[in-house]
């Protein structure tokens, strides 16, 4: 792999000519790499990152519910299952690249909206290869005040702070878990404050839906490609903060700036308390990350299916 420009060398912060034009940033995931992610598994320990597919109920942003069928194939003794209306990104997901372009320049590695519609910038070629890696948590919930339900960035500063509180280093082809403690504040809610919540994400402009996440994008942007940060997944709706300046200027969201210009996929309404938990415990916050999306040919998001695996 040649040797990658700094992000202030980057052409308007477009990492297009530098990546693999299917893969993006999880080029990063080398062989080398992955087996030497294999070898931080010692304990045998293993953590699912996914939310049920049910939550959150109701889902946000318009998506909706599933429905599940049980049928008998004509025998007695055996059923099949049938989902119907179902949203691959209306639970734990990967934002893949046709997801969210840039408002000018379009998708990731200059693609239109037509191309998308056209399925030619589908997840399958995600899922064709996986995604396994050196995952490494950043706990900012455990050492910082986070509101649930406001908008709050969490700048670099804070993730590079929280790194050194836990005796942890990024590394380039790392897959970075942060763990905002939206996730924990939603499952505490009761079933009118989860469709108070859901109703409000439904507006426009983000005026009632307030979040925690990183931000602001171009700083955010810089951190993650300077790092070398393969992939990026939170415990929120959105990976960055959300509210009524939430997005920023156009072009500025951690969406355009990162997973549209750098090629970093975006994974949001992770479920990190359980691994948090662990890590907290015994001190080791890097594991075994693995992924295995859904192969929906010209698919523009999927569940993880993740392990975090110690
Ligand atoms: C939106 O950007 C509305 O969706 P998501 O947070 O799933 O990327």
């Amino acid at each position: 792999m040649a040797q990658r420009p700094r992000y202030a060398d980057l052409p308007d912060g477009s990492a297009w000519d530098v990546l693999d034009p299917k893969l993006g940033s999880l080029e990063l995931l080398t062989p080398e790499r992955v087996a030497a992610a294999a070898k931080l598994v010692t304990a045998g320990k293993r953590f699912s990152l996914d939310l049920p597919l049910t939550l959150p109920s109701p889902p946000f942003f318009g998506r909706e519910p599933f429905e599940h069928t049980i049928f008998s194939l004509g025998m007695a003794n055996v059923f099949d299952d049938k989902l119907d209306n179902f949203f691959p990104q209306g639970s734990t997901q990967w934002d893949g690249f046709g997801h969210f372009g840039h408002p000018d320049k379009g998708f990731f590695g200059g693609r239109a909206g037509a191309d998308v519609e056209a399925k030619t910038l589908g997840i399958e070629a995600w899922a064709a290869v996986g995604i396994a890696g050196r995952g490494v948590l950043l706990d900012v919930a455990r050492h910082a005040d986070i509101p649930g339900n406001e908008e709050f960035a969490i700048t670099r500063e804070m993730l590079t702070a929280t790194a050194a509180t836990q005796g942890v280093e990024l590394r380039e082809g790392d897959i970075l878990c942060v763990r905002t403690g939206w996730v924990a504040w939603y499952k505490a809610l009761d079933v009118a404050g989860r469709e108070a919540v859901a109703a409000a994400s439904r507006g426009q402009g983000f005026e009632k839906f307030h979040t925690p996440g990183v931000g602001p994008g171009p700083a955010i942007a810089e951190f993650l490609w300077d790092h070398g940060v393969a992939a990026i997944a939170v415990d929120n709706p959105a990976v960055e903060a959300l509210g009524p300046g939430g997005l920023g200027a156009p072009g500025d969201s951690v969406h355009t700036r990162v997973l549209a210009m750098l090629g970093i996929p975006l994974g949001e309404f992770f479920d990190l308390d359980a691994l948090a938990e662990d890590c907290a415990n015994d001190g080791v916050y890097e594991f075994l990350f693995t992924s295995a999306p859904l192969g929906i040919p010209g698919g523009l998001g999927s569940p993880p299916n993740a392990l975090a695996i110690k």
